[in-house]
């Protein structure tokens, strides 16, 4: 796509131009993206508004139009279901907002599609107006026949997924996605209301300079970790040690930025929570397929991320990820095979 200058190349054409490449596609997958996309604008919009809460009336209460006032991740899980239940590509969603698989409303046709997504992803940083996410993972239907999706449609490890992806509610909003074929990252031009390509095949360095990880769990800590972070904060120039220490604590914003910079970003697995916190089915796997895509890696410290046989919607998994130099030397020290140097 080397003859577009890259101000005209909107998401919609990226998408259909890769999908060009294979002669197969029938399309679907270009509709699926394009609708996340207008969902992505809308929950935008309405994220860039959240400092006007206290003007417009709390949550909880009726706005001005008498409409009750939604929490926002709320109100994302919602936009996001009314985008993509009507355009016939899907089979069943979930939602980490909903305990249950969402079905497709009867009357709508039903596709060959399963859509799982974290409508808001950090979003107890959404009252001090710090970056969140939106987070999705597409697989296609494994049961049989073109009646409703199941659980087994959904529970399908990370390694199947066609497409994933991530916005990003930020100092602009961003939407990166990935069909298996690179990263590509786009931003949203206000003005215009479109998403513009901005990171043409995004690479994550091989290694990076930053590690990020909540510090405050230090002493629920197995040892292997403490080591580990240990030996980023030692002197030795060679192996460009001391890292710089960066954690938002908004999964987006941390792993975005250590995609484009490199680095590592960990959530582990603790004496006070064996599985750490992130959900293997909405944030986990869609991060890891980007992360590989752009050449880097993910693990749960032993295992690679992808090929995690799921049990169930709402599993959570310790998450080693960024670039692969990194996470094999964190894999090392967590499995014990590797010792700081006296
Ligand atoms: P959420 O899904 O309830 O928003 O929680 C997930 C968020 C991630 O964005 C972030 O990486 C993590 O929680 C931070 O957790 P902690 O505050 O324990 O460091
Ligand atoms: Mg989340």
């Amino acid at each position: 796509m080397d003859h577009i200058p890259k101000r005209f190349l909107t998401l919609e054409r990226h998408i259909i131009e890769n999908e060009r490449k294979f002669p197969e596609a029938t399309g679907e997958l270009s509709d699926l993206l394009s609708d996340l996309a207008l969902a992505a604008k809308i929950i935008s919009l309405e994220v860039n508004k959240a400092g006007l809460v206290d003007i417009l009336g709390f949550t909880g209460e009726k706005n001005i139009h008498g409409d009750e006032v939604k929490k926002l991740d709320v109100f994302a899980h919602e936009i996001l279901i009314n985008a993509m239940n009507h355009g016939g590509h899907l089979c069943v969603m979930a939602s980490e907002e909903e305990e249950n698989l969402i079905h497709i409303p009867k009357g709508n046709k039903i596709g060959k599609y399963v859509l799982l997504f974290d409508p808001l992803d950090g979003s107890s940083n959404i009252d001090v107006n710090i970056s969140i996410g939106t987070i999705f993972s597409i697989y296609r239907r494994k049961s049989k026949g073109n009646g409703p999706g199941t659980m087994e449609d959904c529970l399908q490890k990370g390694s199947e997924q066609v497409a994933a992806g991530y916005i990003i509610y930020g100092s602009s909003t961003m939407l990166v996605y990935t069909t298996g074929n690179g990263v590509y990252g786009f931003t949203l031009d206000p003005a215009v209301g479109e998403f513009l390509l901005s990171h043409d095949n995004i690479r994550i360095p091989t290694k990076g300079k930053i590690y990020s990880i909540n510090e405050g769990n230090y002493l629920y800590w197995d040892d292997g970790l403490k080591k580990y972070i240990k030996y980023l904060q030692q002197n030795d120039k060679e192996t460009g040690r001391p890292y710089s220490a960066r954690y938002v604590g908004s999964l987006v914003a941390d792993f975005h930025r250590n995609l484009i910079y490199g680095g590592i970003f960990m959530y582990p697995g603790d004496k006070k929570n064996p599985n750490g916190k992130l959900r293997l089915m909405y944030e986990c796997n869609p991060l890891a397929f980007i992360v590989e895509q752009a050449g880097g890696k993910a693990s749960d410290g032993y295992q690679r991320i992808l090929d995690i046989e799921p049990k169930e919607l709402h599993q959570k998994t310790p998450l080693f990820i960024g670039s692969p130099h990194d996470v094999r030397i964190a894999e090392e020290f967590v499995q014990g095979k590797r010792d700081l140097e006296t």
